[in-house]
């Protein structure tokens, strides 16, 4: 059933033309046929010289669970290509509808693997906490879709940014965020959205690669899910989100 809907979805991002959810014609599509196109989208993008950097949690918090409408965190992977400077500009160039969330990502310094790694693993294995902002684009039409298909679609994914001043783990929890756009607040948020505490997302992830018979390794990047709401953006838009420690933004062009 799912034959060619891995091609499908890679048609649509580098034409930047959106398709209908496959849950419209196939409300049978399961979880698991989709994680199935989503390695299969890996494969392909794997082929063409992508190389993966890390993963992605995503719908670990109310907001965001809230924002799609969809009630369960899922995951996806990260490609090189898809990291950008902070302050840099953002081309809007072969993009659909791009939004941008902010998030805290998680950098290890060992390689963890199995399904019985604890909270206490991930923080003793920790090489970098920073804060980051993810950039969506939905492949599909109006941003609309249920669980099934935004898995197929690595979760939305399309960019990453990643901070350079260094969170105090003990204090992730605490830390609040302010994204603004075009100077005006939109939205604001806490790290502690994420699960009642980010790591907890690098854990849930660890036990999620388990299954595909994957480690998270050492040096690989870990966006543990948006805070807030994901901010909708188009070309002459100027995004930031303010940590305490740190403002990350960029101009949309
Ligand atoms: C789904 C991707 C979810 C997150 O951080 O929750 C995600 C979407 O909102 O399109 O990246
Ligand atoms: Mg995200």
């Amino acid at each position: 059933m799912t034959q060619g809907w891995a091609e499908k979805l890679e048609e649509a991002r580098a034409s930047a033309r959106p398709v209908t959810p496959f849950t419209d014609s196939h409300s049978d599509f399961t979880l698991d046929q989709a994680y199935g196109v989503q390695e299969e989208g890996r494969r392909l993008r794997e082929a063409a010289g992508e190389v993966v950097s890390g993963y992605k949690m995503g719908l670990t918090s109310l907001a965001k669970q809230r924002d799609v409408g969809v009630d369960s965190p899922i995951q996806g992977y990260l490609l090189a290509s898809m990291e950008r400077d902070k302050g840099a500009v953002f081309s809007m160039e072969g993009r659909i509808h791009p939004r941008v969330e902010p998030e805290v990502a998680v950098v290890l310094g060992a390689t963890l693997e199995g399904p019985d790694v604890t909270l206490q693993d991930v923080m003793h294995s920790l090489d970098r906490v920073v804060p980051a902002l993810e950039i969506l684009d939905s492949r599909f039409e109006k941003f609309r879709f249920k669980l099934p298909d935004v898995v197929a679609d690595n979760t939305s994914a399309c960019g990453y940014v990643l901070g350079t001043e260094p969170l105090d783990p003990e204090r992730v929890n605490l830390l609040g965020i302010t994204v603004r756009k075009n100077g005006n607040v939109v939205t604001t948020g806490a790290a502690a959205a994420i699960l009642g505490n980010p790591f907890l997302a690098v854990v849930s992830l660890v036990h999620a690669l388990a299954d595909q018979g994957r480690a998270l390794e050492a040096g690989q990047v870990v966006l543990t899910g948006g805070i807030t709401a994901s901010v909708p953006f188009t070309a002459g838009d100027w995004l930031a989100a303010s940590w305490p420690e740190e403002t990350l933004s960029f101009v949309a062009k």
